[in-house]
Parts: structure tokens; sequence; C-alpha cells
């Protein structure tokens, strides 16, 4: 397994290094869809700044200005003072163009550019009070029957083994590894509450929701081990929600099957 830095984010309040991926600002992006994402967080966040500081001091302006004074009397009808007016509408403007010309085109693209199944390594995320559960297929590319009434200490997922395409399926708590260079779709489940699945450095955040099944889609371009967190409050463990994402070579991919088969086989005889 190549790891090239730690998922564990001990120095999430320092600034980003090589060896970090988490800290100040935007937390390392390994994934082929996140710099339009971060694009457009970072023209919002520097949008909402330069209008926090122009309302800050038009509003410090104008206590000053329009301060009480002996001998003025307030006058609402005179409507002397136009350049709020043309600001606001100019802002208007300037939000309407970043949802239609940025935001949309950005998130259109990414969420509708879905890739075929054929292609891409298919995995089920099933969320719970307080873990992740990933299920891989296994090598017939099929996911073997699950039942809720299967669910145990061990059988996390409750899958059902005497289902012909359930014979090889392996299933990992806290630990999601994909190969890097490869698109992955997770279905996204929840057993309980509402979690949220999210992948800092993928730029990827999908509520888990129960009674649902949510679909994402991402690819990394740089192996690494990084953290799953979970992005809703789902009950009072909620920080400790947190899995290990590993993305892997693919010969280290390779291994990691292997290795979970050999365990598979071992337990099964
Ligand atoms: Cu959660």
């Amino acid at each position: 397994m190549t790891e090239t830095t730690s998922w564990m984010p001990a120095d999430a309040f320092a600034p980003r290094t090589a060896e970090s991926p988490y800290g100040w600002g935007l937390p390392l992006n390994i994934s082929t869809h996140g710099a339009g994402i971060d694009q457009l967080i970072n023209i919002l966040h520097w949008f909402c700044l330069a209008l926090f500081v122009g309302w800050g001091l038009y509003f410090l302006y104008c206590l000053v200005r329009f301060r009480a004074r002996p001998g003025h009397q307030p006058n609402p009808m005179l409507n002397h003072f136009k350049l709020p007016t043309f600001l606001e509408v100019g802002v208007a403007i300037f939000e309407v163009a970043i949802l239609v010309f940025l935001a949309a085109p950005v998130w259109g693209s990414y969420k509708n550019d879905f890739p075929d199944e054929k292609d891409a390594l298919v995995v089920r995320i099933t969320a719970e009070q307080f873990a992740w559960n990933v299920h891989y297929p296994g090598r017939d590319g099929k996911f073997g029957k699950t039942d809720i009434n299967l669910i145990d200490g061990t059988n996390t997922i409750g899958l059902d083994r005497n289902d012909a395409d359930a014979k090889d399926d392996i299933f990992t708590i806290n630990n999601l590894h994909i190969p890097v260079n490869k698109k992955v779709i997770a279905y996204i489940h929840s057993k309980d509450v509402i979690h949220s699945f999210f992948l800092p450095v993928m730029r990827v955040k999908q509520d888990a929701v129960p009674g649902m099944t949510n679909k994402v889609w991402f690819e990394a371009n740089q192996t690494g081990s990084f953290e799953i967190a979970c992005a809703q409050l789902c009950g009072n463990s909620h920080f400790r929600m947190r899995g290990q994402f590993l993305v892997d070579t693919p010969e280290a991919y390779q291994a990691f099957l292997v290795e979970e088969e050999k365990a598979l086989s071992e337990a099964s005889q």
C-alpha cells in the first residue's frame, strides 16, 4: 500500500503542508472533478468577503454621516443617495451570473456525467451509528442479497452468504479502498439516521438517508491515505464516525482484494 499522507488530521488547525492533506483552507484535492468545485468555493468566498467589507464600511459611513446632531431633522422622503440601489442591483446581477454561468455548469457536468457501471468500480456504502460499512461485489461484479434480519455483530450489512452472488462479496468497516485513476460509483445507504458521506480530498459529500439510495461518483488521481468523515450531526458519537479512505495503486488494490478473499475463504472453512 502506498502511503503518502497520514489520514489522521492531527494538525487540522495548522496550515496545510505537502505531508498533511488538511489544515487551513481547502483540503488537498485529488479528485478529477475537484478543480471546478474549488473554483466555485473560492469565488463565492471572495465575493462574500467583498460584500462583508463593502457593506461594513458603508454601515460605518452611515453611522457617522447620519448621526444625531442638534438642528438636524431626519427626512425619510429625501431619496438623494442612489449608490446603494445601484450596488444592490449589481450584486443581484452578479449572483445570478455566478449561479447560471459557474455553479450550474460545474454541478451539472459532475452530476449528469455519470460513468458507465461497466467501466467503474461499484461499491455500496452503508452508514450506521457510528461507522461506515463498505460492501464490494467481489470478482463476479454482482452484489449478493442482503437481508435486514441477518444483521448481527459480525455481519453488519446482513449479507446472505447462501445467495450465489454473495459468496465472493467482501465487506469492510471504516475502510474504503479504491484504485487510483479509476472511476468509482458509490451507492449510499443508511441503517438508522441521516448521515453524510464526506470525502474531503475528493470533494464528495452526499447524505445517507434511511430508506433511500443515493448515488455518487468520483475518481482519484493520486494515491494516499485519507479520511471518510460524517458531515451530518448524527448522534452523540458523530465525532468518531471516521473511516479510512485509501487510494491504492492498481497492484496494491489487487493485493487488498486477495487478502480479503483469503480471510473470507479461511472464515468459511
Ligand atoms: Cu454519521
